[in-house]
């Protein structure tokens, strides 16, 4: 018979009890089972607001992470030059008025250890770290349909059992490294940034390699080239990248921020990216050539995603985007002295903004640094790793160090990094082989009781994460407590909904022109993964309103089980 929801610490210990009643007769029950309601994966944003909002709600919970800290993305992409994309008084908590006025954030756009620094703050302000286990990875999560708990096991040897299993796990936290012939015999040092030495790296009057040129290498490239020797770029596929126009923030602007928080988290809720920007109703269409290019010029003055709003129609009308995309073009060329290396950085293979569009600080102004060179891989691919350097195609380059700026197997890759099995024994990378499938982007069919935070499905990726974290978490929160009112042992996605669901989240994309690009958001980036696009295009607003209307009819779509 299923466990009953716990409604205090006696209940805990009747759990506990029944736990090792039922681990006599299960398969792993050689090793002491400690039972908790809830396991939470990862103590980044995600897992630290699940912890509180748990507790909050009376449940026993444990937090294993794998790092040696908490902040999940903060705590490991440590390399120079990291900084947030979203605005930081936007990507921050709301659940909390008072540390919402206590914190003091300094910059438009965070860097690193401001966000990590802010993230520690929050674990220490809400006594979190008692229930977060450090240096710990998840190995399998095991569903025991008999004792309908999941069974959870960690390469530190834990042992435990949960009524809820939820995975904070992030969506950009399984570092992509290419198995390049001879990566082992490079007598340098190798380096990826999502995995970054605490200690930091001096690059002094090395001659440093770096390999990629998304978000992130257009980030750290503009810092490695002020200390080191040299700088060798290798591009495969140039991206569009915008302005930050980061700055300190004004003492006046932290006031007005801080008297207005509730109005604009409600903004930000109900907007389509989750922080708010001026839209311009406008199609690029509509208004002649000088118009446009007066409205680009404005946004560009202004930076950050500011410039995907400049017109309604940039995400769905090639022409439009067309447009946006030559203004772009232009730009680069206009500020980046040597016309060939300018025409290389030109992106030209997909519309602007159908792949995470990068935000910098002076990266196209580095190619006018002497020490800095580009090299093409993609006329010219890299062939092997040298024990001194990296040899493409049609030349070798004598190197000290390399810098993978890579990426990640983006939303599934933490996930399938972990043994989850479900009902039937079924495993979730078996069951999403041709592409993830989820209810919501929060559940999964045949997964009882397992929530994912910001899953496939959801808008994750394509928002500002935080807002769509805290949703998850909430919603997740409610979710519990409605299962507790109304006795209820599991909750499970339906397969027909799950499979509209699907469908929908397919047929939206398919009205915009994300699909056209090769970009991890498909899947692209990782060979032999299934191209399916992943987050959700509908807009963090409407995807709250669906969620909530779920919610409100009594969890639409999902079984739920009774215990009476
Ligand atoms: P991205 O955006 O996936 O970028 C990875 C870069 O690495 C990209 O330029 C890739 O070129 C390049 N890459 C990957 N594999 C290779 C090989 N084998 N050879 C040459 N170049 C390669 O990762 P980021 O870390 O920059 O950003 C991830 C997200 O984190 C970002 O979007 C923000 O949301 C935060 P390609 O384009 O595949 O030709």
């Amino acid at each position: 018979m299923p466990l009953l929801f716990n409604d205090g610490p006696d209940a805990i210990e009747r759990q506990n009890e029944a736990v090792s009643e039922e681990q006599r007769s299960s398969e792993i029950s050689a090793t002491p089972v400690k039972h908790f309601d809830a396991v939470v994966i990862g103590a980044g944003f995600s897992g630290l607001y699940m912890l509180y909002r748990l507790r909050e709600l009376g449940l026993s919970t444990r937090v294993y992470e794998a790092g040696a800290g908490v902040g999940g993305t903060w705590y490991w992409n440590r390399y120079p030059g990291a900084r947030c994309d979203s605005p930081s008084v936007h990507y921050s908590y709301s659940f909390s008025p008072e540390l919402e006025q206590e914190w003091e954030w300094t910059e438009k756009y965070p860097r690193q250890p401001e966000i990590l620094r802010y993230l520690n703050h929050v674990a220490d302000r809400f006594d979190l770290r008692r229930d977060i286990q450090l240096n710990t990875r998840v190995l399998s999560i095991i569903y025991n349909e008999a004792s309908n708990l999941w069974m959870i096991k960690t390469d530190q040897g834990d042992q435990v059992s949960a009524r809820y299993c939820i995975t904070a796990a992030g969506c950009l936290s399984t570092p992509n490294t290419p198995k390049f012939p001879g990566l082992a015999s490079f007598q340098g040092q190798v380096y990826h940034t999502g995995q970054w030495p605490h200690e930091g790296v001096d690059f002094t009057g090395k001659r440093v390699g770096v390999i990629g040129t998304g978000s992130t290498g257009i980030q750290v490239i503009p810092q490695i080239a002020k200390q080191a020797a040299h700088v060798t770029v290798f591009q495969r596929t140039p991206n569009y990248s915008l302005p930050a126009r980061n700055r300190p923030l004004t003492p006046e602007e932290k006031a007005s921020v801080k008297a207005n928080y509730p109005q604009l988290r409600q903004t930000d809720r109900e907007s389509a990216a989750g922080f708010t920007i001026t839209r311009n109703e406008q199609s690029a269409l509509e208004v002649t050539a000088e118009e446009r290019q007066k409205k680009f010029e404005e946004v560009w003055a202004i930076g950050g995603f500011q410039v995907l709003a400049s017109f309604s129609d940039i995400g769905i009308n090639l022409e439009s985007n067309t447009y946006m995309a030559d203004f772009v073009r232009a730009k680069i060329g206009e500020t980046v002295h040597n016309p060939e290396v300018a025409r290389l950085l030109m992106p030209h293979d997909h519309p602007i903004g159908t792949k995470r569009i990068c935000i910098d600080t002076g990266y196209y102004e580095t190619y006018n640094r002497e020490n800095v060179s580009l090299v093409d891989v993609r006329t010219s691919p890299i062939e092997e790793i040298t024990p001194t350097g990296l040899r493409t195609k049609d030349a070798e380059y004598e190197l000290d160090a390399l810098v993978c700026a890579t990426g990640f197997d983006a939303m599934t890759g933490a996930l399938f990094n972990m043994e989850i099995r479900g009902k039937n024994g079924q495993l979730l990378k078996e069951k999403w082989a041709d592409g993830p499938r989820t209810y919501l982007g929060v559940m999964t069919a045949g997964f009882p009781n397992l929530f994912i935070i910001t899953g496939p499905g959801s808008p994750s990726v394509l928002s500002n994460m935080t807002v769509s974290i805290e949703q998850h978490v909430e919603w997740i929160g409610d979710c519990v407590q409605y299962m507790r009112e109304h006795h209820c042992s599991s909750i499970e996605a339906e397969v027909a909904a799950e499979d509209a669901w699907v469908a929908h989240v397919n047929e939206v994309a398919n009205f915009t022109l994300f699909p056209r690009a090769n970009s991890w958001y498909l899947g692209a980036n990782i060979p032999g993964k299934p191209r399916v696009f992943m987050p959700y295009v509908g807009g963090v607003g409407n995807y709250r309103i669906k969620c909530q209307e779920v919610a409100d009819k009594g969890y639409e779509g999902f079984c739920l089980m009774t215990y009476d």
